[in-house]
């Protein structure tokens, strides 16, 4: 393959090379390269005769299908940054986002407008909606534009691949104080990630890989999406994980090489495959991510599956760092070594030496996967980086004399529930907000479907009475719907340390 830039240039050139060759199966549509090529290009010149100019900001407020796929390249061939949104956000996420990213158009659908709609946000100017017809503004605050007029604005004119050095995506991820911030991501981040993990996995264009994770986030976009696009292999995108769908699509498609998934869809898979079986063929590789797997579904998906699951690790900031290996030993409870080309360490939290093996302390990873900072924010990206360019990744775990990385914990505050990042801090800032409430404090517990789940413990103001269904539905309004509290425990006090810290771990003990 001749040198590439950007993941939509590795497109252009499989589309070249074999146009026919087959892309993305979605329901009963199905792409081939020239196809997927030729409506990035066009997508690409609307937006620029819509006015786009390089560098400006372009939402994905979207769920899974080729569209997303379309306006994510066809962004970047047009020189626009993405700016990727979790579909389950609501007015605190969507405020926050798309008003400290100042993004201009957002691509999205139906339900997506009435949402946007709904707030004041006065840099976007544009709505291009992918499902359905697009109906008139009621405000007249944005241009509501249906998808396909929005491509017939394009045709003609040749683009030019985007630099490697030009920012791609503008990934939003949970802040340790206050709001989300933006992880920037360059093309040379991407292709650099890329190559380490599609060489790592011994994934090549004869693959087919089975997506059912949102593209809105890391995993699906930039392990499953670029990782096909990148080798010119094939995907089936499905809209989202639904076990039997999943477990029905390997027994109908034996071409099926490859499946990606969160921990919590490894163990939806093992509670229906004991009940209704296993397929006969299955991908020759399931990996897993996003959050910590239990060495237990590890030999459960095993005895079951017959196939030894692969873990790896990886961030927002960072893409994918460190993996089991494809041919060795996959080590449960591990999640390997880094990728190559890519380092890793694990320092003293206090000190921020380098420890023995053997030593817990904060991992850190350097090399051309890590973003060069957050959007906007200096003093956070300062933070974030050691002098020599170690990222600091807030996670904390040791190394095997033998090279193989074990995550113990975290240094900052996070829930990982289902594979999605909880802040305890936004939930707490959101509950705090409602009138009959003294004190809050949220806490992870964990939950055998989704790993962990979110428990507030909620001290009323006094002579207020509260219910679980009111807290909960105050919760859904304001923020995505996988961040309301699971469990409500109201109480009289929360326990505080001398300096007036409430001490989450007390809480944790008692209610576990
Ligand atoms: C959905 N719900 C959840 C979650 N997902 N609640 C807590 N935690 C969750 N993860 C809630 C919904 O809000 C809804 O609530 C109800 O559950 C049913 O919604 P539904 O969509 O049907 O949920 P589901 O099918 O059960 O979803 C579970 C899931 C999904 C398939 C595991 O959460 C998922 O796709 N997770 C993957 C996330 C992911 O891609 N993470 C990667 C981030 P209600 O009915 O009350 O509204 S990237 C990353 O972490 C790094 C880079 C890495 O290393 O990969
Ligand atoms: P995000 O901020 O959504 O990019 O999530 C990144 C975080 O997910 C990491 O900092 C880890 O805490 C966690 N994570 C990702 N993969 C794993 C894994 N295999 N095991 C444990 N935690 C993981």
């Amino acid at each position: 393959m001749i040198e590439i830039h950007s993941i939509v240039e590795a497109v252009f050139q499989h589309a070249q090379r074999q146009p026919e060759r087959p892309a993305i199966s979605f329901a009963e549509q199905s792409w081939n390269y020239g196809k997927l090529c030729a409506e990035i290009e066009r997508f690409a010149q609307a937006l620029r005769v819509w006015g786009l100019l390089s560098g400006d900001r372009v939402a994905l407020f979207l769920e899974n299908c080729p569209a997303f796929v379309v306006a994510y390249l066809g962004t970047h061939l047009a020189g626009g940054i993405v700016v990727l949104v979790n579909t389950q956000y609501q007015q605190v996420e969507l405020s926050h986002i798309l008003t400290d990213a100042g993004v201009r158009l957002c691509v999205t659908s139906s339900v997506g407008v009435q949402a946007l709609l709904r707030l004041e946000l006065p840099d976007l100017t544009a709505l291009v909606v992918g499902d359905g017809t697009a109906s008139p503004s009621p405000t007249g605050s944005s241009e509501i534009i249906a998808f396909a007029d929005f491509m017939m604005r394009g045709g003609g004119g040749k683009l030019a691949m985007p630099k490697a050095e030009a920012s791609a995506v503008i990934g939003y991820t949970s802040g340790t104080t206050g709001r989300s911030k933006g992880a920037l991501l360059s093309h040379r981040n991407f292709v650099a990630n890329v190559e380490a993990v599609t060489t790592a996995w011994k994934w090549t264009e004869n693959d087919h890989l089975l997506l059912a994770l949102p593209l809105f986030h890391t995993h699906g976009l930039m392990v499953g999406m670029h990782g096909t696009l990148y080798t010119g292999a094939r995907v089936t995108l499905r809209p989202k994980f639904e076990t039997a769908d999943i477990l029905a699509r390997l027994h109908a498609d034996p071409s099926i090489t490859l499946f990606f998934g969160v921990p919590t869809m490894y163990a939806r898979l093992v509670k229906e495959a004991e009940k209704q079986g296993v397929p006969a063929h299955l991908p020759r590789l399931f990996v897993s991510g996003s959050a910590p797997l239990s060495s237990q579904l590890f030999s459960d998906f095993e005895r079951l599956f017959g196939q030894t699951l692969l873990e790896r690790y990886g961030m927002t900031e960072t893409i994918m760092n460190l993996t089991n290996p494809y041919d060795g030993e996959r080590r449960a409870g591990s999640v390997g070594g880094p990728f190559p080309g890519q380092e890793a360490r694990v320092v003293d939290v206090q000190t921020r030496q380098p420890l023995p093996a053997g030593k817990t302390g904060e991992i850190e990873v350097r090399g051309p996967h890590v973003f060069s900072g957050y959007w906007k924010r200096p003093e956070a990206t300062a933070e974030a980086f050691e002098p020599d360019g170690w990222f600091k990744t807030g996670d904390l775990g040791w190394c095997s004399a033998d090279g193989y990385y074990t995550i113990t914990g975290r240094a900052r505050e996070l829930i990982i529930s289902g594979g999605y990042n909880i802040y305890p801090r936004e939930v707490e800032d959101v509950l705090e907000s409602h009138p009959a409430i003294a004190e809050v404090a949220v806490i992870g517990l964990s939950d055998s479907d989704l790993g962990e789940q979110v428990v507030a413990v909620i001290v009323p103001r006094e002579g207020c009475t509260l219910n679980d269904g009111e807290i909960i539905a105050f919760c859904r309004e304001r923020l995505a719907s996988y961040k309301k509290p699971r469990r409500i425990i109201f109480a009289r006090t929360l326990p505080r340390n001398a300096l007036g810290k409430v001490q989450k771990h007390l809480l944790a003990q008692q209610l576990q």
